[in-house]
């Protein structure tokens, strides 16, 4: 039997609505991967179209949690960051990873700030430059295209894409530090949507694609980075982990539409969970 892995996931937990922590944990734990949390923030809701939710920042737990780990020599094969709850706190994030990251650690980040061409309301303008510095850490990062773009300290352009656009940002992303680029929200027609990735070890770039499903559908990138998450750190290769997380995701956005669920109050991913969990341990 391998030996059983261990991730940190440094999330907010948003009570409600299937994003962030509350969706990290029960997706890497369903694939047999012990998941530690480090709560960013507590908020009632999470902040994608739904008003009047609470919002507890956690900014000054972060590190005593990290040294009171770091006393029990806690060791992790997996970092998974999200949406923080604060500038102030990427710094402490990239430290508590630092800190505690041996060096076959994977630190996997999300730089969840934007979507659709805007940044999320709650974020100061710098914070792309803030993310910048923590995505030139890691091993692996996950944007969307506005997240991407935003890295780059670029404008926002509306799809259909081309090849050699998404190819170029993969290539130029990657030049930031990390080896490994998955970029979600790709699209070459109106009829399919997906996630490219990118290896900047071997040079390959792989694309998976599914038919589009019309709708904005939220927590989706949780989701899908979570599935990622898992399927790297069962140790499976990085076009084979993106398409498992696709099409994880995909089911989930299909079953949520097809039950006509409020679209705000996230997908059903639980249903999903079996199959990932069988798709994992092959
Ligand atoms: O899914 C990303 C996310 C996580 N946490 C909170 C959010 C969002 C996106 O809007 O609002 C609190």
């Amino acid at each position: 039997m391998p030996r059983q892995k261990r991730v940190a996931a440094i999330h907010d937990i948003s009570c409600f609505g299937r994003c962030s922590l509350t969706v990290a944990l029960p997706i890497i734990s369903a694939a047999g991967i012990e998941t530690a949390v480090i709560p960013t923030a507590v908020l009632s809701t999470h902040t994608g179209g739904i008003s009047g939710y609470t919002f507890r920042d956690l900014t000054e737990d972060i590190i005593p949690i990290a040294e009171h780990w770091k006393s029990l020599n806690l060791e992790f094969d997996g970092f998974y960051t999200g949406f923080l709850g604060s500038f102030e706190q990427i710094d402490i994030v990239t430290e508590v990873c630092e800190k505690l990251r041996g060096n076959k650690t994977l630190l996997i980040v999300d730089p969840v700030m934007a979507d659709n061409g805007v940044l999320y309301k709650i974020f100061p303008p710098n914070f792309p430059e803030g993310m910048r510095k923590l995505c030139s850490k890691a091993n692996v990062i996950i944007p969307n295209i506005t997240e991407a773009v935003f890295l780059l300290g670029e404008d926002y352009k509306e799809g259909p894409y081309t090849r050699d656009y998404i190819e170029n940002l993969l290539r130029r992303l990657s030049a930031l530090g990390p080896k490994q680029v998955v970029l979600t929200g790709v699209y070459f027609d109106s009829g399919s949507l997906g996630a490219a990735s990118y290896d900047a070890e071997t040079g390959e770039i792989s694309y998976s694609f599914e038919k589009k499903i019309d709708g904005y559908f939220h927590g989706t990138g949780d989701v899908f980075g979570s599935a990622l998450v898992a399927a790297l750190l069962k140790g499976k290769p990085l076009p084979f982990a993106t398409n498992t997380a696709v099409e994880f995701t995909v089911k989930s956005i299909e079953r949520t539409k097809q039950a006509g669920t409020d679209i705000r109050f996230g997908v059903n991913f639980e249903e999903g969970l079996l199959e990932l969990a069988k798709a994992l341990s092959e």
